[in-house]
């Protein structure tokens, strides 16, 4: 089987764009892929956290991926914090990495721009430390969105020129070009993507929002001028509503313009609320119980770093000998 590595970062609590992008579509790889899916806690204090936020934002988004249906058995779900190679590869491969390269990453420029008082050396390195989560499994595929596209494309790069180097050391990772989730946008600003770190909250849909929130928030939803209920780039607001509704659905986008030909946008945003609430309702009940049965996710979290760390320990072993670090005695 192919492998496939992907990761969120526990930093906010995960939104519907989150679920409907990502988590989601992992469900469906799980039997044709191995794949790892990491909760990249390192990554996530390239912001400042609050230590009881992030702890607590770890454990609930391990839950709510085995709560969506990510099965523990088949797939590796696990804290990159617990396995440290991740950040040893992650020195390493800094030493193979230029500033030149670093200096072209859009993610560094905007991450930057939004945290101008805490432009640190990891949010500048993270594409490195990202490159390390990929290459210490020799991962055969990313699903990667637009907005990691470069990310990737500079792990290839790394792991090339390691090759080159000191010989095949690293699998040369390819994007996963499956079905791609649907990209979700902000609820008040529908031009830029909802993000669980987003201060607004009417901006975001929560994975764990109660249903009258849910139908609040998409009442609120920015709508566009003239009343039409169709998708096109003169209609961010309803395109993203529409998007929403498809994919929760699993209408196609003509058949949501046909069923909503005529309807206001109260009744529109009542369906869409509701298609939501449909979509949401049983994971939160799911999360619910996981969150009764604290031996289950422990005993998940401590088997997944001891899976995850085999298979790390097996590349970092390998990259120490061929850079010439003694072996250990
Ligand atoms: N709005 C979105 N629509 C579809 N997919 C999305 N993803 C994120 N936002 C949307 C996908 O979710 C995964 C999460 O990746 P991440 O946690 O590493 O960070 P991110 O992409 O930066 O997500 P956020 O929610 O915007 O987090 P913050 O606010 O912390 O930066 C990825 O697979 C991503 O494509």
């Amino acid at each position: 089987k192919k492998r496939i590595f992907s990761g969120m970062q526990p930093s906010g609590m995960i939104t519907l764009g989150n679920y409907l992008g990502a988590l989601k579509n992992w469900t469906n790889l799980q039997d044709d892929y191995d794949c790892l899916y990491c909760i990249v806690d390192m990554h996530a204090i390239t912001v400042r956290q609050d230590p009881v936020k992030l702890r607590k934002q770890a454990r609930d988004l391990l839950t709510q991926y085995l709560a969506v249906g990510i099965d523990p058995e088949k797939n590796t779900i696990y804290y990159q914090s617990h396995v440290s190679q991740h950040a040893e590869l992650g020195w390493i491969l800094n030493c193979f990495t230029y500033m030149g390269e670093l200096n072209r990453m859009t993610q560094f420029k905007d991450k930057a721009a939004k945290h101008s008082d805490n432009i640190n050396a990891g949010l500048y390195t993270y594409p490195v430390l990202m490159a390390s989560d990929i290459l210490l499994y020799q991962t055969d595929l990313v699903p990667v969105g637009e907005d990691q596209r470069q990310h990737l494309e500079i792990t290839r790069d790394i792991a090339g020129r390691f090759n080159g180097i000191y010989g095949e050391t690293f699998k040369i990772p390819e994007a996963y070009i499956g079905k791609v989730g649907a990209r979700i946008m902000s609820l008040q600003e529908p031009t830029k993507k909802m993000s669980k770190s987003d201060e607004n909250k009417n901006n975001t849909i929560l994975l764990m929002d109660e249903p009258a929130v849910i139908m609040n928030k998409v009442k609120r939803a920015m709508t566009d001028s003239g009343s039409e209920i169709r998708h096109g780039e003169d209609k961010p607001g309803i395109t993203n509503l529409l998007n929403i509704y498809c994919a929760c659905t699993g209408k196609t986008m003509e058949e949501a313009e046909r069923e909503f030909d005529g309807a206001g946008y109260g009744a529109f945003k009542t369906a869409v609320g509701e298609a939501v609430v449909a979509e949401l309702e049983p994971v939160q009940k799911r999360v619910k119980e996981l969150e009764k049965n604290k031996d289950y996710l422990d005993e998940v979290i401590k088997y997944g770093a001891e899976r995850a760390g085999k298979l790390a320990a097996r590349t970092l072993t390998k990259v120490q000998k061929k850079v010439g670090f003694p072996p250990v005695i």
